[in-house]
């Protein structure tokens, strides 16, 4: 038999046999080394919930009557500025569309791992199965899925790495209940980025260009499978998502932890039926000049309950340069990071990601103005 993939290009099929294996390990193998985290990453037995996350309501924007979106603009400003992620409610994304998206991920994520496998991303083409992350190098306990909405043809990054969707065979509705997903909360995402333009005292749609042709958004479907020693592993390592913001679906079992801005502590995000939560991204805070900053968080697992969310990942062209926006930079402020190209970034964190390399992932950090030059 020959070991060439059928399932994608590459000239071995190890790697899909790897991510069966590791589908397989999950909730039903003791902890392995690689989910161990330093003790000074992991999870306390009992994490508060936070007090006062920003909770806003986007109903005023779907009003008849012309209502004051300034307002509402100020609110999301105070939002990004003093927690850098909040929670938004109705949000205008229908909840069937929501309840149809959960229940084709939990279909998804049902399947034997042999039928999950047959979709497994490989390194030429990102989209798809896998279920071996490693996040600041250590390996989180979760699988996931990765898709683009299909709206947008993503151009092939600089590394010549495609994002093209695999989708599952025999799977009804998945597509479908994907798509129609994708297309209402990108929605809501154009509106978010309204809002946050007009906070920052730009034009309403100064920041939509950026996305309107081969945007690099993707949804990730991640599954957290139940762990037997959650005070050793994290179902996601703490990080801050690269992209312009990210829009959260998150199911009710809770395990989201923030880190809050005004002291530094971890905590937890008490999930809110109907409701989205928004991260700032790194993209956000560069084109703000730091007057926004991306959020820390990570993902504590449970020994009982598996958990679903689905992050849709805000991201600009790949040929996009990232640098603080002429109009929020002057003399007094000037600007505090240097143009990077978002392709490269991007490829070399999937990349990295990936090959599960042990080096530092490239970080906005490494164009701040005056920081050590970063070798990548
Ligand atoms: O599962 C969650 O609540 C967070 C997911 C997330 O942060 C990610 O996938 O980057």
């Amino acid at each position: 038999m020959s070991d060439k993939c059928g399932n994608c290009d590459c000239a071995d099929k190890s790697h899909h046999l790897e991510e069966v294996a590791a589908g397989e390990v999950m909730g039903s193998l003791p902890m392995d080394q690689a989910f161990v985290q330093a003790p000074e990453h992991r999870a306390k037995p009992s994490v508060a919930e936070a007090d006062g996350i920003p909770v806003i309501d986007l109903s005023p924007l779907f009003a008849a009557d012309g209502v004051d979106v300034d307002v509402l603009a100020a609110e999301v400003g105070r939002a990004s500025r003093d927690w850098g992620f909040f929670v938004v409610v109705r949000h205008g994304v229908p909840e069937e569309v929501v309840a149809r998206a959960a229940e084709a991920q939990r279909a998804f994520f049902a399947l034997p791992p042999a039928r999950r496998a047959a979709v497994a991303r490989s390194e030429a083409v990102q989209m798809g199965y896998y279920a071996s992350d490693h996040t600041q190098n250590v390996r989180d306990w979760k699988e996931a899925f990765d898709l683009v909405p299909t709206r947008h043809s993503p151009l092939p990054l600089p590394s010549a790495m495609v994002l093209d969707n695999k989708w599952p065979d025999d799977l009804p509705g998945f597509r479908e209940a994907m798509e129609e997903y994708g297309e209402a909360v990108e929605e809501l995402a154009f509106k978010l980025l309204e809002l946050i333009a007009r906070s920052l005292g730009l034009r309403p749609d100064r920041l939509h260009g950026f996305f309107e042709d081969h945007q690099t958004t993707f949804i990730r479907l991640n599954h957290y499978p139940p762990c037997p020693s959650p005070d050793h592993a994290l179902g996601l390592g703490h990080h801050k998502d690269a992209g312009a913001l990210t829009v959260l679906y998150q199911d009710d079992v809770g395990g989201l932890d923030v880190r809050r801005r005004c002291d530094g502590e971890w905590v937890r995000v008490r999930p809110i039926p109907q409701s989205f939560i928004i991260n700032i991204g790194d993209i956000i805070q560069v084109w703000s000049n730091d007057r926004y900053e991306s959020v820390e968080h990570r993902v504590v697992v449970n020994v009982e309950k598996e958990r679903f969310s689905i992050p849709f990942f805000f991201y600009p062209a790949s040929y996009t340069m990232v640098e603080p926006l002429e109009e929020v930079v002057s003399e007094e402020s000037p600007a505090r990071y240097n143009p990077y190209s978002w392709g490269e970034f991007f490829s070399a964190r999937k990349n990295g990601n990936f090959k599960k390399l042990d080096v530092d992932y490239v970080q906005i950090t490494h164009f701040r103005k005056n920081a050590p030059v970063h070798v990548q």
